[in-house]
């Protein structure tokens, strides 16, 4: 049998991974498990798998490609280059992979758990890092009244003033699922956000034949409780496929540095290389030309505070 070499990722780690024989078959990742996978195969059809050792770790929306080992059980043999990769920050602040080939991140937010602005924040830098578009969704409108939409409308102009759509749905009164649905369609997205905004019941909106778990708010704290467990792909029936993932009551970026987050703002580009510092962090430096603009408010002073609290996070990593 002709044993040959493929996108190797770690060519130096070990040789043996990423190898093609007559056998190697295309996969795609659906979940992981953490001891086994579930992949689908060029026909649909779901194999559990395990992966060779050596591999690293794979993530939902990995291609790989994997050798079957019995009736709908394989062995993944290797993992085709990632266009795309969302990380975020172990315990110990190593990057850990969280999904993988993706054009979208959907952050979801909510009423009910109250809305975050420095995690969605946080998304979007992430967003912006990965170099994919981020869309947020502000799900459970149907707690708004008039007043309360008009302010939830006015807090996210900081995200529509810097060109970031956003839209308005419920699951609950179905209301704004056909635009999501379309701002899906024929791409690769995850859903990310707080547990309980309704990441789940909104593919099941969409979705609506399969059998996904949806969680009960916590009545004394109206927290979620972390109902989805893991990440998972789903096709979506116009095309495109659509990543849930389970709740998070923080998001960490991970080992990034002041470039990368100056960067992860897409608002300050216009005053970068302006500050009368060249090397000027925009913490409190004179002649600080973000620092200005935020006075101005043609940067939101709340963003400029979300990016300091991250220069500030990442500093003491
Ligand atoms: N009022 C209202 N409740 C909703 C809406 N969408 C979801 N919920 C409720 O919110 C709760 C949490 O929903 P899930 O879909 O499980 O939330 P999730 O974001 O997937 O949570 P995790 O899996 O824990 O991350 C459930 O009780 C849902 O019924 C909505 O549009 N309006
Ligand atoms: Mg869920
Ligand atoms: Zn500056």
């Amino acid at each position: 049998m002709s044993a040959k070499k493929i996108s190797s990722r770690s060519p130096a780690r070990n040789n043996t991974s990423n190898t093609v024989t007559d056998n190697t078959r295309e996969g795609l990742v659906i979940v992981n498990y953490g001891k086994s996978l579930l992949i689908e195969d060029g026909h649909g059809e779901l194999v559990r798998c395990v992966p060779r050792r050596s591999l690293g770790p794979i993530v939902c929306g990995d291609r790989i490609g994997w050798e079957p080992a019995g009736d709908r059980s394989g062995v993944i043999t290797g993992i085709e280059p990632r266009h795309t990769l969302l990380t975020r920050a172990d315990g110990e602040n190593r990057a850990r992979p969280l999904a993988a080939n993706l054009d979208q991140i959907v952050i979801v937010a909510a009423t009910e758990p109250e809305l975050d602005e420095y995690l969605v924040d946080k998304y979007t830098v992430a967003a912006e890092l990965v170099g994919v578009q981020p869309l947020l969704v502000i799900n459970k409108t149907d707690l708004l009244d008039s007043n309360t939409r008009a302010s939830f409308e006015q807090r996210v102009a900081d995200y529509t003033g810097i060109g970031y759509r956003v839209l308005f749905t419920s699951t609950l009164a179905n209301t704004g699922v056909p635009a999501l649905e379309q701002a899906l369609t024929g791409r690769t997205s995850i859903l990310v956000g707080q547990s309980g905004v309704g990441k789940s019941s909104l593919i099941k909106r969409l979705l609506p034949e399969l059998d996904i778990a949806i969680g009960k708010l916590s009545e004394a704290s109206g927290l979620g409780r972390h109902t989805t467990t893991a990440t998972t792909l789903y096709h979506l029936p116009e095309g495109g496929k659509l990543i849930d993932s389970p709740g998070v009551r923080d998001f960490r970026l991970g080992p990034v540095d002041r470039v990368q987050l100056e960067q992860g703002f897409r608002e300050f580009r216009n005053s970068l290389g302006q500050c009368k510092f060249h090397n000027c962090r925009h913490m409190s430096e004179p002649g600080c030309a973000v620092a200005s603009a935020a006075q101005e408010n043609r940067i939101s002073p709340r963003r400029l505070e979300s990016y300091r609290q991250l220069v500030i996070a990442s500093q003491g990593t």
